[in-house]
């Protein structure tokens, strides 16, 4: 997870300080760079060093490649950039620790950008209030693109409700792709919670109608409502969940995306909300091969708050998003 963006980072600021140790290794030897001789030997006489400009710009703009290799949008990665070098053209270094040191001013800087976005909302306890205000069925909405990991994510999310002792049951609002509703079923079975299921082709809508319906009249606290996964561009299934929107009225609207997606996530999640209004992100596939790179631009670009990482396809795999756990996970740790 992220490793390839700590690996590059990591590189990078190893480069800085120790050239002599990578020196055989091509690939890190394009992330290299050099303390000048002044400053060395200052390092050497004196108990604290200043970078020059010459360096810093040599440091940053090998940070800058690694961060657009790893999905950090252009956008977030130049702010990021500047707000780096203000940070590097402050410090003064020890001039034994500069490693560590830079490492700390890399993290300060990537919290910085991570903490401008609206802090991550607390899902379990959004529920937990609702329910104990008596405000009930909560409703909540997954949507996204195809193939995202929306009923997977939906599953994780009934399986940790269930842990704290709270009930839910599916809406098997996907009438759309073939096998979604066999698919969501199976889920329930497995987790144990009811499945409100229509046919084929029915209107999805009516399916989460039914589900709220089947809550109400059972005391279940928590509906979940499953959705066909759909592009930004196809106007009629974006329609489509607009009228769900309207007739299901979430309480909550969970956009799920890959983040494997690279860029492409920031827009996919910059037209959706242009329809419908989304209140958390859960990026899926950690584990896979993503770079991890766009959960910092999400946070810098689109303001709306990553509420999970989903990191496997088990139940269990969804792990809470933090500013510090992305920066520790892509940051060198020593
Ligand atoms: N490695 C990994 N696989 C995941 C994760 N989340 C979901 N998957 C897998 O991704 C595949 C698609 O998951 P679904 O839950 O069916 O995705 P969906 O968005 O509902 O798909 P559609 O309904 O077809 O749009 C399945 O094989 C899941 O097991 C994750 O966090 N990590
Ligand atoms: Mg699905």
């Amino acid at each position: 997870m992220f490793d390839e963006l700590r690996k590059k980072i990591s590189n990078t600021v190893k480069g800085f300080i120790k050239k002599e140790e990578i020196e055989e290794k091509k690939e890190e030897q394009k992330l290299d760079i050099n303390l000048s001789a002044t400053t060395k030997i200052k390092g050497v006489f004196l108990k604290s060093v200043q970078l020059n400009e010459s360096e810093i710009d040599d440091f940053a703009e090998n940070l800058k490649v690694s961060l657009l290799e790893s999905d950090v949008s252009y956008k977030t990665t130049d702010e990021f950039i500047e707000l780096l070098k203000r940070r590097l053209g402050e410090t003064k270094f020890e001039s034994k620790n500069i490693r560590s040191e830079m490492v700390a001013s890399v993290r300060g800087s990537l919290l910085e950008v991570l903490r401008r976005s609206k802090p991550g909302v607390a899902l379990s306890e959004f529920i937990k209030n609702k329910i104990s205000s008596g405000d009930v069925p909560v409703k909540i909405l997954f949507l996204g693109p195809n193939g995202t990991g929306k009923t997977t994510t939906m599953g994780k999310i009934a399986t940790s409700l269930k842990k704290d002792g709270i009930q839910s049951v599916f809406s098997a609002s996907d009438t759309f792709r073939a096998a979604a509703i066999e698919q969501t079923e199976h889920h329930a079975n497995k987790i144990g919670i009811p499945v409100i299921k229509s046919k084929y082709g029915a209107d999805p809508a009516s399916v989460a109608f039914d589900a709220i319906a089947y809550a109400k009249a059972h005391g279940i606290p928590v509906v979940l409502i499953d959705t066909a996964g759909r592009q930004e561009t196809n106007r009629n299934l974006i329609s489509e969940m607009q009228k769900m929107v309207r007739v299901a009225k979430p309480d909550f609207t969970i956009f799920v995306g890959e983040s494997t997606s690279g860029n492409a996530l920031i827009n996919q999640i910059q037209e959706f909300s242009k329809h419908m209004k989304i209140d958390g992100i859960i990026l899926t596939k950690l584990d896979a091969d993503a770079k991890g790179g766009n959960a910092i631009s999400i946070a810098n670009t689109t303001g709306i708050p990553i509420l999970f990482f989903g990191t496997g396809e088990s139940y269990d795999a969804l792990v809470p998003y933090t500013p510090e756990f992305v920066v520790d996970s892509i940051l060198p740790n020593n």
